[in-house]
This record gives C-alpha cells, sequence and structure tokens, in this order.
C-alpha cells in the first residue's frame, strides 16, 4: 500500500505479513540483537501472548473508553478527558499507564503491565541493551493514528550514563492496517546520524518546531530510507533511542492501530530528560521488573494537581512552560551560555 511520508513523497509499505521481512521468533535471541545492532531496530514476532492483547483491549473498553477522568497525554503532557476521531478511536494517547489510578483503571493497568514486564519481554530487552536486567521507564497507549513528528527518543528522555542505552518496544495489540498510520524507523540512523540535541537553537522550551524540521531535514541530508514493518497482533518492534522514527498519517478511514510503546533502560542507569537533568522517579516491581512512577494517581498530592491541572489548563501549561524555559535556561548558565550538552559523545549502538 501506498503512503505519503513526511517528507511528502510516496512510499510502498507492506500490507501483510507474507510481503514484509519474517523478522524473529522470542527464540531468535543472538540473531535478533544482531540484525538490532545493525539496523538500529529489529521486530519480534509473538512475543506478546494475542489473549493478552485482546484482554488489554478489553479492559481498555471497559474501564478507560467510556471514563470521564482527566488523564495525562503524551501529546501535550495535559491532564485531559478522552477524546475520539469520526470512528469512535481514541485521538490523544494516554502517557505512563503505571500512574492510572488502581481504582479506577486497574484491570486496564494490570493487563499493560503484565505485558510489558513479562519475562520473554525482559529478556529480550536486555538481550537487546548488552547489559544486565532492565527497568521500564515510560509507556503509553494509542488507538487512533497518531501521525507522531520523526524524533530520536533520546531528545526526550535517555540513559544519563550513555545517550543510546535506552530500548524502546512498540507492541501492536491488533493486526494493524497498512493505512492506520503505521510507525516507521529510519534503518541504520542510530549509527549513520548525528544527535540532535536539545540545546540552543533547538532546545524543547523554545525551539521544539524547529527541532522537528531539523529532523526531517536530517533525514534528507542522509538520504535515510523510511521502514514500516507490518505489525501483526503480539510482535513488538524494539529500537534504539538513536534511530530516527514517527508514524505517518492515516492513509484510509475506520482503521485503529490500538498498540502500546514503552521504554527501558539498564537497571542501574539513571534517566536524563531532554539532555538536561537527571530525573527521579518512584519505583515499584511488576513481575520482578523495576517500573518507574511519575504522577501515581494512587497518591491523593497528585490528585489533587491533576485536579487544578484539568480545571485550569491555561495556567497550568503556562506554568509548565515557565519552568520547562527556566530548565534550560538554568542549564545554559551552568555552561557559561555556551548550550553545550550535558553529556559527552554518545556510545553508538554498534
Ligand atoms: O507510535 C507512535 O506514533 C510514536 C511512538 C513513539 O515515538 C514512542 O513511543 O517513542
Ligand atoms: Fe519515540
Amino acid at each position: 500500500m501506498q503512503v505519503v511520508t513526511p517528507l511528502g513523497t510516496s512510499l510502498d509499505i507492506p500490507g501483510s505479513l507474507a510481503e514484509d521481512r519474517p523478522y524473529f521468533r522470542p527464540d531468535e535471541l543472538g540473531d535478533a540483537v544482531r540484525y538490532y545492532r545493525k539496523e538500529g531496530y529489529v521486530v519480534i514476532r509473538g512475543l506478546l501472548p494475542p489473549a493478552l492483547c485482546d484482554d488489554i483491549r478489553g479492559a481498555y473498553r471497559r474501564e478507560l473508553r467510556g471514563s470521564d477522568t482527566p488523564i495525562l497525554r503524551q501529546k501535550n503532557m495535559r491532564y485531559e478527558r478522552n477524546n475520539f476521531d469520526e470512528d469512535g478511536f481514541l485521538t490523544n494517547p494516554i502517557f505512563n499507564v503505571q500512574d492510572l489510578e488502581t481504582r479506577r483503571f486497574g484491570g486496564f493497568k494490570g493487563n499493560v503491565l503484565s505485558g510489558l514486564t513479562s519475562p520473554a519481554v525482559a529478556r529480550m530487552t536486555s538481550a537487546l541493551m548488552g547489559t544486565g536486567p532492565s527497568k521500564l521507564i515510560q509507556t503509553m497507549f494509542f488507538e487512533a493514528p497518531a501521525g507522531t513528528w520523526a524524533h530520536q527518543d533520546s531528545y526526550y528522555q535517555d540513559s544519563a550514563r550513555d545517550l543510546g542505552r535506552c530500548v524502546a518496544g512498540w507492541y501492536a495489540l491488533e493486526d494493524v492496517d497498512a493505512g492506520a498510520g503505521r510507525f516507521y524507523l529510519c534503518p541504520g540512523s542510530h549509527r549513520t546520524v548525528p544527535v540532535l540535541r536539545n540545546a540552543g537553537k533547538l532546545d524543547f522550551a523554545t525551539g521544539h518546531e524547529r527541532y522537528k524540521r531539523a529532523v526531517l531535514d536530517t533525514i534528507r541530508a542522509h538520504g535515510l530510507e523510511l521502514r514500516s514493518p507490518y505489525m501483526a497482533k503480539g510482535d513488538v518492534l524494539f529500537w534504539s533511542s538513536l534511530t530516527v522514527h514517527g508514524s505517518f498519517a492515516a492513509t484510509a478511514r475506520g482503521v485503529s492501530r490500538t498498540s502500546l510503546t514503552a521504554h527501558y533502560l539498564p537497571d542501574e542507569d539513571e534517566m536524563l530528560q531532554f539532555h538536561t537533568r537527571v530525573r527521579g522517579q518512584k519505583m515499584i516491581r511488576v513481575n520482578g521488573m523495576q517500573v518507574a512512577q511519575l504522577h501515581d494517581q494512587d497518591v491523593l498530592r497528585n490528585r489533587l494537581v491533576r485536579g487544578i491541572a484539568a480545571n485550569a489548563p491555561g495556567p497550568y501549561a503556562a506554568m509548565r512552560k515557565l519552568a520547562m524555559q527556566g530548565l534550560f535556561l538554568a542549564g545554559k548558565l551552568r555552561q557559561g551560555q555556551s548550550a553545550k550538552p550535558a553529556v559527552s559523545a554518545p556510545v553508538l549502538a554498534e
């Protein structure tokens, strides 16, 4: 099927399993790791049991879909109520499922975390990182096509030890139609392009739109390939925090791309946020894996913040923006106005 890329070009992407590379089964660990190191991503077919995918979607429909509780969202980091497109698919993806209030959303949260921390996943993420055990630091839930801009995850979060140590997974909870805004990545970009720093003209507080344009310019300048694997229910695509990726705009109607994404770090690494600060996180343990929480909604104080944020979104957003600008300004002052990144050169995954 032909889709339009963010460069305005047209691209043929596989519409079925038969049209794509076979990639790897969960037991082909060594080959999968070699592929990941070379290409900056790998697909593992059937890593999540299809029955669990159905359970997650069922719990979403039961607990979340009809709820009017404000929830933190991936697109704008605001507490919002659910929004749906004309086809009834959720358009504001959920940020950090692990922070959802257990009393309201316990079934959904439990099913999601059981998938994202399963022993099969833990084995894979730690093998891909080539370190010891891995921990889960961030999650998202999508239903409608998102059309996410091209980026390297490193710009938003990475390991404070070395850039590129963070591994993320895109979990298909259904067979994803080629017209439903499929996830894409640029193979090999973790090795061949530099890390675009969250600093100076491209910083998150004042230069986020410039950053998005700079990533597209980088894709053009390096002649990067865009690749969009076919994702069947239970397949997981892992990529490096240095690999350029995003998702296409929808080209068909009435199709969803129900999915989870999850970001992992080696257990002992701290999380670096915006290439600027080490972000401490509260850790819980699920399935033997450490899971980081940022805005745990089981804590009253966080629910009060949610109430303020949801009822006065304007002032809350303005406050957040100011805090963010302060963060980058403080960074620049520390570095003698040089806008030099807080970390040294990345260690590439190869
Ligand atoms: O699936 C998407 O639209 C983007 C997901 C993504 O970029 C991420 O989770 O890091
Ligand atoms: Fe991403």
